[in-house]
């Protein structure tokens, strides 16, 4: 008989971060996780994390949301349960409960750690096999200041931790920040690829008059330029420029993806499986979007280890990240709660090795973050 789900633990845990993170719709001076920890009969354990950006200023899911949804109501259903048929459980939850895709990704990424220790392998083998053992990974500039901005860059190419950049913008009127960000251009140089993220600030008009502007201005890549519903105005602006769209906000899923596509849109896609609902959920959407021509790009809730690691077994099962990925998460945060941090280098990240995630809890400093 397979062993059975015991427990289910969704821990709080607040880390301040190294720096203000200055985004359009907030910013942010501690990151909030949600650390959700099943044991089986057997005794083995499995992690998830769920994460989102700024309390409740990024999506319709909260930390504090996340919590209750898993205690309340995936809990009572999924103890007892067999432990290893991952898709009967996630079946299971998808008819119960609608959206909620945060919650679903942190006990999605839990029962595959869990089953990997189970069979002693990656969780990338769980998911069909690694293609790649590291992963690109850029920085986001977003001090709020362009001269600290810069200094940041200049530091981090040097040590060869980042080459790319992503700047989050949209806070200031539109000619404000396209000189903030022709500025950081100019001093990185042209080997560095500068993108932006405007996290859905502008209306039509004033992304048309930013992306000219950008794109003059030699910038790469503008993510969510318009706000996530208006599915017409990214197909539409991804028509009128050579610039390219990466969408974020607007595309959870697979079906999104699907939507999008349709509607016109040409592009790229920032996956993240928080908002896909998890690991195999993600995979989903990156086969929709590669059959649609979609760039695709490995996406950050600026989650710490536990769901940077989950998200990158998933990218590592992938030929092409086009446009890679930004998995920093754990280095915005000021500590970490895990034995062993990943290995950030040669601006990009090893996917861990060992069983599941590959990746364990430090009881000490998880006691110490823990919400009280
Ligand atoms: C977002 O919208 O992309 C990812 C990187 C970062 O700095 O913020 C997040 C959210
Ligand atoms: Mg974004």
């Amino acid at each position: 008989m397979s062993a059975t789900i015991q427990s289910i633990e969704a821990v709080l845990v607040d880390i301040p971060t190294i720096r203000p993170h200055k985004l359009s719709m907030t910013t942010m001076g501690v990151q909030t996780m949600v650390i959700v920890r099943i044991k089986d009969s057997d005794g083995l354990e499995g992690l998830g994390e769920a994460t989102t950006i700024g309390g409740l200023a990024y999506g319709p899911e909260s930390p504090e949301s996340v919590k209750l949804t898993i205690d309340a109501y995936f809990k009572p259903q999924l103890i007892g349960q067999a432990a290893d048929n991952i898709n009967t459980l996630r079946v299971m939850l998808d008819r119960s409960s609608r959206g909620n895709n945060l919650a679903k990704s942190a006990i999605e990424t839990a029962l595959l750690d869990l089953l990997g220790k189970r069979l002693n392998r990656p969780l990338s083998d769980l998911l069909g096999g690694a293609v790649h053992q590291h992963i690109p990974v850029l920085w986001t500039l977003a001090s709020g200041d362009t001269a600290r901005d810069i200094d940041e860059a200049r530091t981090l190419m040097a040590a060869k931790r980042h080459c790319d950049f992503k700047l989050k913008i949209g806070s200031r009127p539109v000619m404000d920040d396209v000189r903030h960000v022709a500025a950081i251009k100019e001093a990185v140089g042209e080997h560095a690829s500068v993108r932006v993220d405007v996290n859905q600030a502008w209306d039509e008009a004033t992304a048309a008059k930013g992306m000219a502007e950008l794109q003059a201005a030699g910038i790469d890549l503008v993510e969510q330029p318009t706000p996530l519903k208006d599915f017409a105005a990214l197909a539409r602006l991804s028509a009128k420029f050579h610039i390219p769209i990466l969408a974020d906000e607007a595309v959870a899923d697979a079906t999104d993806m699907f939507n999008l596509a349709a509607a016109g849109f040409s592009g790229a896609v920032a996956m993240k499986i928080a908002k896909a609902g998890g690991p195999l959920r993600v995979l989903e959407q990156a086969a929709v979007a590669k059959a649609a021509g979609i760039g695709l790009y490995g996406g950050t809730m600026l989650e710490g280890t536990i769901g940077t690691a989950a998200s990158l077994h998933a990218w590592s099962t992938l030929e092409t990240l086009h446009w890679g990925s930004e998995m920093f998460g754990p280095l915005l945060m000021k500590d970490d709660i895990v034995v062993q941090p990943l290995d950030f280098h040669d601006n990009g990240v090893d996917l861990p090795r060992g069983p599941g995630l590959g990746v364990e809890i430090d009881e000490d400093r998880l006691a110490e973050y823990r919400r009280k």
